[in-house]
């Protein structure tokens, strides 16, 4: 059993969103943290990542393929896209843990614990001309249909500074108020305009946030809100780590699509079971607590 109680100190509490903030995420789906996180933390996860890309694994999954498992051999030159990597570095997984962003996490979502759902570590390469690592448009809860909750959220942590020309997460404005967006799911879809015109045409509100953060600041979004990321036009490459999070209540509930095929993801592979059979939402081997307060 995960035993782990955290704790902030004087200075992090001051950094927790206000009630102010709390009704900003609420009405608009995301929120921009000040910096909360140290250089040290950050550049001990470059550093995890620079041995997980080449090969080094700190622990081994018990399945390799069924989640998104960027190898060498897809190309160095192209998006990086690594899932559960803080079940596999030990320095990544110390980022995604941290209390601070599962304090903020809980102030946000309003619940009493956070738990890690899922991660995912994000390498795009310098100097894309043609747009083609931009991450397209998507809203995280339509790939977690046996999720019960729709509380849950996600943090996003750049290595780096990030400006609008390095490749930021951008989200739509209120999206997550959209109705009929549970099937949008186009994360390997870089043709943002196009996706973008179609929501305009069907009458929405399109308003792009890019999340323009200095290195130590995170950003985090509801998990209804449609967002992706623009492409990295700068000379540097771009990385960072999306930490998807479940509030207190969320559980797991079996899952129809519409036309009636069962729907499962990657993390009730990786879990155990509950007495029912059904796979344990709260298991402190794969999904642990970040904050509990
Ligand atoms: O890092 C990126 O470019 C995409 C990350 C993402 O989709 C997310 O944070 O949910």
């Amino acid at each position: 059993m995960n035993t782990f109680i955290p704790e902030l100190s004087e200075e992090q509490l001051e950094l927790l969103p206000t009630e102010e903030d709390v009704a900003f995420y609420e009405r608009h789906g995301w929120y921009i943290s000040p910096q909360v996180l140290s250089d040290e933390i950050i550049d001990r996860a470059i550093a995890g990542s620079d041995r997980f890309y080449r090969g080094e694994r700190d622990a081994i999954l018990p399945v390799s393929t069924g989640y998104s498992n960027w190898q060498p051999a897809d190309g160095c030159d192209v998006v990086r896209n690594n899932e559960f990597v803080s079940l596999q570095n030990w320095e990544l997984r110390q980022l995604a843990l941290q209390p601070i962003i599962g304090a903020i996490a809980a102030k946000l979502s309003r619940t009493k614990e956070i738990r890690l759902l899922d991660d995912q570590l994000v390498y795009k390469p310098p100097q894309d001309l043609n747009g083609k690592s931009a991450v397209g448009w998507h809203a995280d809860r339509a790939y977690w249909s046996t999720c019960s909750s729709n509380n849950l959220l996600t943090a996003w942590i750049p290595f780096h500074d990030c400006d609008e020309s390095r490749g930021p997460l951008v989200v739509l404005d209120r999206s997550h108020k959209w109705s009929g967006i549970e099937n949008t799911r186009f994360f390997n879809n870089s043709n943002l305009e196009e996706m973008a015109d179609k929501f305009g045409r069907e009458g929405r509100q399109v308003v792009k946030v890019p999340m323009t953060l200095k290195k130590g600041q995170v950003s985090f979004h509801h998990c209804w809100i449609i967002h992706g990321s623009y492409p990295n036009r700068s000379d540097s490459f771009r990385l960072a780590m999306a930490v998807h999070l479940q509030d207190e209540a969320n559980h797991y509930r079996p899952f129809r699509n519409s036309q009636g095929r069962e729907i499962h993801i990657f993390d009730e592979v990786l879990c155990r079971k509950l007495p029912n059979g059904e796979p344990d939402f709260s298991d402190p081997a794969v999904f642990p607590v970040l904050w509990s307060g």
